[in-house]
């Protein structure tokens, strides 16, 4: 064997796969071949080190396969440069006790006796647990590693450990104080916990605590202290026509809220990110050579979706006018966009509407014009009728601010049953057009109604500023099926564009 390859088998995988980036904006890894997802930030010296889990799910395969963590860093966020390290730690690779596959969102700190410590979501290979979710720590040198358990027993919280819980055990974020007591925190599907840990940063020291006060609190929290006023960042996801966090309960916005102890009492203050294209939202957030930055993630890369997400940063900013200082909102901000296809669809610049408002929370009406049909789709991506007590007619319209002349329609149902279905979600019985002049009037055209494709409308060019797609639902009996769009597009006449 030559000495090269005898001195590479001795350094760890992430540095010989280490790529340099040039990320002009957000997502930071935006060409596809590797997603990013659920960013923790943190500063070492002159050094900001994003760690993300990757996702790896296949297109149309709707799960978290996750099977490593990687590190994105740099020295100036400015500069657009970032060096990409891949699988710098594999949970099965770390705790003899872990499964691999779920390298859910996970934590690096600093300890007090200088080593970084990885709090992470893993599940147990072996557990009596109804849900076999866990949080191990790890302890490495520098933050490539390589990576030990710090806690050989086991994972420090599940639902066995150190107390029974019922909850899943993930997303664990850390406040190491001034006095060097270490808080953590963890939960999902809106239980939030916490507890403190000895300053071997291992050891549970204090009671599992349920933690009030953060309304909508779905997910991922994220504690951090500034002026000695503590921030909880967090997934929230109080949905409904009227919240100020999402009008869909799949997607998540990013809210807050501050408290004077890392226990509380935690008081809501707000939304700080509206909901991104993944329905999952994620936040880290970090001061870094004098600025605030929000990391997040999106279904933005190329080829991204729900389980296929990466990692995006902005500036985050504070209004410190009032005590205690607020977030001001943060502005997504996205790489210049490729040039696009010309296209004649116009309803992106409609407004959308449906007879069944308020919307059932788990849709989304805006899904009917952003452009984007997925493989598998998830409910936020269609709008739909189904209640389980499903309307026999329904609409959609689009509203222009102008008239528009228009000459076809395409639109995409989804269907989980098949057509003549009374249950589910089926393709309508049948559909039409109308355009508004002075009353609805109907636009004769041929209209199919399959949910595997695109289905095209065509007809002789009208001008107007509304129009509705009419729904007559599948049927059988006395059972009436659900109606769903996934996208409908409205095409200008070639003459009025
Ligand atoms: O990445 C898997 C899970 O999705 C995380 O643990 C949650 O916070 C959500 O982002």
């Amino acid at each position: 064997m030559n000495r090269l390859l005898l001195g590479a088998a001795a350094i760890p995988a992430a540095l010989l796969a280490q790529q340099d980036i040039v990320a002009p904006g957000n997502p930071i890894l935006a060409d596809g071949r590797y997603y990013s997802a659920d960013p923790a930030p943190f500063v070492d010296g002159e050094t900001l080190y994003i760690l993300t889990g990757r996702d790896e799910a296949p297109v149309g395969v709707n799960d978290f396969i996750m099977n490593e963590w990687q590190l994105l860093v740099t020295t100036d966020v400015a500069s657009d440069r970032w060096r990409h390290y891949p699988a710098i730690a594999k949970p099965e690779a770390i705790f003899v006790w872990a499964d691999r596959g779920r390298a859910y969102a996970g934590q690096i700190v600093k300890g007090t006796d200088g080593r970084f410590y990885l709090y992470a979501s893993v599940v147990e290979k072996k557990s009596n647990a109804d849900d076999r979710f866990a949080i191990g720590v790890a302890v490495a040198d520098t933050p490539l590693g390589p990576w030990r358990d710090a806690h050989p027993a086991g994972p420090i919280i599940s639902q066995v450990v150190p107390v029974t819980n019922r909850i899943q055990n993930i997303d664990p974020t850390i406040s190491i104080d001034d006095d060097g007591r270490v808080f953590i925190f963890w939960g999902t599907f809106g239980r939030l916990r916490g507890m403190e840990l000895a300053r071997d940063m291992t050891t549970p020291a204090g009671p599992e605590t349920t933690i009030p006060g953060l309304t909508g609190f779905f997910e991922a929290p994220w504690i951090m202290k500034r002026r000695g006023t503590y921030y909880m960042l967090y997934a929230g996801n109080d949905a409904g026509p009227h919240s100020d966090c999402t009008p869909a309960i799949y997607h998540a916005c990013i809210a807050y809220g501050t408290a004077p102890s890392p226990l509380g009492p935690w008081t809501y203050r707000g939304v700080i990110l509206k909901p991104v294209s993944s329905t999952t939202s994620h936040p880290g957030a970090v001061e870094f050579k004098g600025h605030w930055y929000l990391a997040y993630h999106t279904a933005d890369a190329v080829g991204g979706g729900h389980f296929r997400r990466s990692v995006a940063i902005d500036r985050l900013a504070w209004n410190d006018d009032i005590t205690p200082a607020a977030i001001l909102p943060v502005l997504p901000t996205k790489r210049p966009p490729p040039s696009l296809a010309p296209t004649r669809n116009i309803a992106g610049a409609a407004t959308a509407s449906a007879s069944d408002e308020p919307i059932p929370v788990q849709f989304w009406i805006k899904a009917l014009n952003d452009g984007i049909v997925r493989q598998s789709p998830l409910p936020p991506d269609m709008w739909s009728t189904w209640t389980g007590r499903n309307p026999p007619q329904s609409w959609v319209e689009y509203r222009w601010p102008q008239p528009v002349t228009i000459d076809g329609a395409r639109i995409r149902f989804f269907a989980d049953q098949p057509a003549g279905s009374g249950i589910g979600i089926a393709p309508p019985a049948a559909w039409h057009l109308e355009y508004w002049a002075k009353g609805w009037k109907r636009i004769a055209a041929r209209y199919g109604n399959a949910a595997t494709h695109f289905e095209v409308a065509r007809f002789p060019g009208v001008t107007t500023n509304r129009l509705r797609a009419v729904f007559g639902a599948s049927r059988r009996g006395n059972d009436i099926a659900g109606v769903a769009v996934e996208e409908w597009e409205v095409l200008a006449a070639p003459s009025s564009r």
